[in-house]
């Protein structure tokens, strides 16, 4: 009899465990799978795909640290989205000086010329499109994305992104572009999300054209 009421309770613990593990496993949404080209079907790279719940705010998760290089006379990488509150170490890979600057509005910075890493990273607490520059390398061009949800994916050169870990529900699936014509916001599409069940989300989008500042033979007096 003692045997018996023992199992019964081994089974029903058993049972719970095996209900609980059910219900985590299916507790996410599987991942957004997303796709950004032009109006010819080209594959559009560096692309940022962010999801936002308008009934619920995202979780806020600790600020994560981040990595914007330098590296043979270039920003690495050309796009880096971040959470807002995000901290972004500026390293310089190269053995001769960059002088990092900003004049956007989110995140206005001066890093003086230096080599090796500053001792601090720098906070990027609003949201919004930091763009960089370096006084001594006129192309260097790099973009911050400083975004307000922390789900979000940059598209690889085959134009995909793939964003995982949401709740199921309602969101607006947002893409952003540094050449994107027209505004972030209008590219909003709605996306209702069920719990292991994967998504797609496809965006056409227009790019404006890009003139860049050339790279230009290394001058040994500016780089002193
Ligand atoms: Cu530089």
């Amino acid at each position: 009899m003692k045997h018996a009421l023992v199992a019964a309770a081994v089974v029903a613990v058993a049972a719970l465990l095996a209900a609980r593990a059910g219900v985590q496993a299916q507790g996410r949404a599987g991942p957004v799978e997303a796709s950004v080209t032009d109006d010819k079907g080209k594959p559009i790279e560096d692309a940022v795909v962010s999801l936002m719940s308008p009934g619920a705010p995202a979780a806020a998760p600790a600020p994560a640290t981040e990595v914007m290089d330098q590296h043979d006379r270039e920003f690495v990488p050309y796009v880096l989205p971040v959470y807002v509150g995000a901290r972004v170490n500026f390293p310089n890979r190269d053995n001769i000086r960059h002088h990092v600057y900003s004049f956007s509005a989110p995140k206005k910075f001066e890093l003086p010329l230096y080599i090796g890493t500053p001792a601090a990273p720098l906070v990027f607490d609003k949201p919004g499109v930091v763009a960089l520059g370096c006084n001594i390398h006129d192309w260097m061009l790099a973009y911050i994305y400083v975004l307000t949800t922390p789900h979000f994916a940059k598209t690889a050169a085959d134009g995909k992104a793939r964003v995982d870990g949401l709740a199921p529900g309602a969101y607006e699936a947002r893409v952003w572009h540094p050449r994107l014509r027209g505004d972030t916001e209008k590219t909003g599409k709605p996306l209702t999300l069920a719990a292991g069940e994967p998504a797609q989300v496809a965006f056409v989008v227009s790019l404006k054209t890009e003139w860049r500042i050339p790279r230009r033979p290394i001058d040994p007096y500016r780089e002193r």
